[in-house]
């Protein structure tokens, strides 16, 4: 078939804004794609909530690729192993209730699935801010991830949504945006507390109890919530991770019923 070039810059566009029309209002939007955010998209989208994921980066996945330090593998946990076979990722038993994956694998997987149960991921898209109406987090400011990196001087634009989920990993990113301009957080100084130093047992357990609504409609998952709270890192092992998002998407869930 003969290739008309107007035809694939219309399609592209065509598509492109049809999609980004159906995002400007919606159910949740989380902020940054690493795995406790791919989690958390699932579940939503798969109960039947508008969820959009904006990802700062040209790659949706976070921390996941890169596994320990380059070496493409993650470990997880007995309790974690079912978040990974769901979406067919395969794990090797390790011993001792420890299963390693492919990181490169495990994250294509984890991608593709959020997307096919019906999450939206813009990625090259960064959260600069919040929307507060009536002491409530409505929804978040964005921005092209490059009008940000070449710091051009161009307005920002807005999305509402009933939630706002921070999974911005260890900065936290929108606690602290929403500690300075809004209001005191539910920890334990009203403020983002910071991350502790590498304890994986404490900081495995900590991510996942710390998975909660830190100021009204705004819940954080994945590392967000240990550093919000004040715990510690954990490194490559990420049932933490998957669980977290696991119980946030449980928790908005109850709520929305
Ligand atoms: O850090 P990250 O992978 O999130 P996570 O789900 O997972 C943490 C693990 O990868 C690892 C770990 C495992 O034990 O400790 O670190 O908590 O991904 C966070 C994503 O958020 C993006 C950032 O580029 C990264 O891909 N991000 C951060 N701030 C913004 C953002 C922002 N303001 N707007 C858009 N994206």
């Amino acid at each position: 078939m003969p290739i008309d070039e107007t035809m694939i810059t219309r399609s592209i566009v065509k598509r492109a804004y049809r999609d980004f029309l159906d995002h400007i209002d919606v159910d949740v939007v989380i902020v940054g794609c690493g795995p406790s955010a791919l989690v958390v998209a699932r579940y939503l989208a798969q109960a039947g909530m508008s969820t959009v994921i904006f990802e700062r980066k040209l790659a949706p996945g976070g921390g996941m690729w890169g596994g320990g330090m380059n070496f493409p593998v993650i470990v997880v946990q007995e309790e974690s192993k079912d978040l990974m076979e769901e979406v067919g990722i395969p794990l090797e038993d390790a011993g001792d209730g420890y299963f390693t994956a492919d990181s490169v694998q495990s994250t294509a997987h984890m991608i593709a699935a959020a997307c096919d149960a019906g999450a939206m991921i813009y990625n090259a898209v960064t959260v600069e801010d919040v929307l507060i109406r009536d002491g409530e987090v409505a929804g978040v400011v964005i921005n092209w991830a490059a009008v940000d990196h070449l710091g051009m001087h161009v307005d920002p634009i807005m999305i509402r949504s009933k939630y706002v989920i921070d999974a911005t990993g260890h900065d936290a990113e929108i606690c602290c945006i929403v500690q300075r301009k809004a209001g005191a957080l539910t920890t334990p100084t009203g403020k983002v507390e910071g991350e502790r130093s590498m304890t994986a047992e404490v900081g495995e357990r900590m991510t996942v109890e710390n998975t909660m609504e830190v100021f009204p409609r705004l819940y954080v998952t994945g590392m967000a919530c240990n550093a919000v709270m004040g715990a510690p890192r954990m490194g490559p092992i990420f049932g933490g991770m998957l669980m977290s998002g696991c119980k946030a998407a449980e928790m908005i869930i109850a709520r929305e019923r």
